[in-house]
């Protein structure tokens, strides 16, 4: 069975992380993942304490397996967002797009797991120094906010540097890329794109159809410009963007034009909202109900790490 000292750590029966993902996972979609067996994550993105609380309180009601909420570190109220979680003592806090630093301490205090995304060795040190638990290890295949390295490249390179788990994101989508993650050396992996094509998933269909129809050079990555570039399906928006930014657009104008547009997808306006969704967007073809996803991921897996390695050679 597809067991790692990650499932010990979480109390997970999977491996398998649900990726936080802005306006995209809520508490619906996060314990359905959790009652599936892997670890689902509310994504607390830019929204008000208030919103979040309520999708906490809305998950403790879903499920009572573990779970988790992400904070998404370049948020105005994070501060209040990391009050909230060690309060309600949620089980598994991950964080994204910056060092969680000055709050790890706060964290341990409420005796919540920690897994920081980070995007090099050197921060995936600090983190492992200042006590998180595991780390998410995100390349560039990512949907939404990217780094430059990826994942294959980075996977061994952190796994090789620090002693706690590493979790492989960024590209991966079925079981396949779970075997090669865990060949890396990671003990755990982390999906956003396929999960958003899920019956539980409770973005606009618009959003799922855009995925489904996405091929394998469909997704671009805009607002270099910005400092924070980000992964998107293209269309419309993304062509206007690459203009704006080939003509010297600032990064205070790119903001301007991209605040509000991950909402607009969410809603179904996937012609001019930010349809964000990595590279492996080509590989999802189904709308499922997360159980089925796992159960055929860890299912897959099991099979390529078994009976697939072993077959490459023999010729
Ligand atoms: O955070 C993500 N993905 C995201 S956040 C997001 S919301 C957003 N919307 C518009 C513009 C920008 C963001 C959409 N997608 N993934 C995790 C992630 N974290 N990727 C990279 C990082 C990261 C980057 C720098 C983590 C730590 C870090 O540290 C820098 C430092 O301060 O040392």
């Amino acid at each position: 069975m597809m067991k790692t000292e990650l499932c010990n750590i979480l109390g997970i029966e999977y491996p398998v992380i649900q990726g936080a993902m802005a306006w995209v996972s809520d508490a619906m979609l996060a314990s359905a993942v959790s009652e599936g067996g892997g670890l689902g994550v509310i994504a607390a993105g830019s929204a008000p304490v208030s919103a979040v609380e309520e999708q906490i309180k809305k998950a403790i009601l879903m499920t009572s397996k573990p779970f988790g909420v992400n904070i998404m570190l370049m948020a105005p109220e994070t501060e209040k967002i990391v009050d909230l979680v060690c309060r309600m003592k949620v089980p598994v806090v991950t964080t994204g797009a910056g060092n969680p630093g000055k709050y790890m301490e706060q964290f341990k205090q409420a005796g919540i797991k920690v897994m920081p995304v980070v995007p090099s060795v050197a921060l995936a040190v600090r983190m492992e120094k200042m006590g998180a638990d595991a780390l998410i290890v995100e390349g560039y295949e990512a949907g939404g906010h990217v780094g430059e390295q990826t994942t294959m490249a980075l996977i061994p390179q952190i796994v090789d540097a620090v002693k706690i788990p590493v979790i492989a994101a960024g590209g991966i989508a079925d079981g396949r890329g779970a075997a090669a993650a865990f060949m890396l050396g990671a003990k755990g992996v982390q999906l956003g794109t396929r999960f958003i094509c899920s019956d539980e998933c409770t973005v606009a269909v618009e959003y799922k159809k855009a995925i489904l129809k996405a091929r394998d050079r469909d997704t671009v990555v805009t607002g270099r410009v910005t400092g924070h570039p980000v992964r998107v399906i293209s269309n419309k928006l993304t062509r206007e963007l690459k203009q704006m930014e080939k003509d010297g657009i600032t990064a205070a104008e790119f903001e301007k034009k991209g605040t509000g547009a991950l909402a607009r997808a969410v809603k179904g306006d996937v012609t001019y909202g930010s349809v964000m969704a990595g590279q492996i967007a080509g590989l999802v073809n189904t709308v499922r109900p997360c159980r089925e996803i796992i159960q055929e991921i860890v299912n897959d897996t099991e099979k390529v790490v078994l009976e697939i390695g072993e077959k490459v050679f023999s010729i």
